[in-house]
C-alpha cells in the first residue's frame, strides 16, 4: 500500500486516552467493532506520560494498526459515507 510521497505513517481516529485499553472511535465515542492490530499492539510502548493513546497505522508495518503517542505529527485520514449501488 502506498500512500502520498514522502508520508510515512497515518492517523486513524482511534484512541484509549480515557480509559485504557478501551479503544474507541474519536468522532463518534463508540467502540471499535473492527480492529486490525499488529501483534502484540497496543502495547502503549512508553507508558507514564508518554502513553500511546492513539491509533496509527504506517509503512513499517504495511498499514497494520499500531498505538502511537497522540503528540507525533503525522498525516491523517479521514472517514467518508459511501453509498454502494446494485451491480
Ligand atoms: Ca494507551
Amino acid at each position: 500500500m502506498d500512500l502520498i510521497d514522502g508520508i510515512w505513517s497515518v492517523w486513524v481516529g482511534g484512541s484509549d486516552a480515557q480509559v485504557e485499553n478501551t479503544w474507541l472511535w474519536i468522532t463518534s465515542g463508540l467502540p471499535m467493532s473492527f480492529t486490525n492490530w499488529e501483534s502484540p499492539q497496543p502495547d502503549n510502548w512508553g507508558g507514564g506520560a508518554q502513553n500511546a493513546d492513539c491509533l496509527c497505522m504506517g509503512r513499517w508495518s504495511t498499514f497494520i494498526w499500531h498505538d502511537c503517542n497522540c503528540f507525533e505529527n503525522r498525516a491523517f485520514v479521514c472517514e467518508k459515507l459511501v453509498m454502494l449501488r446494485n451491480l
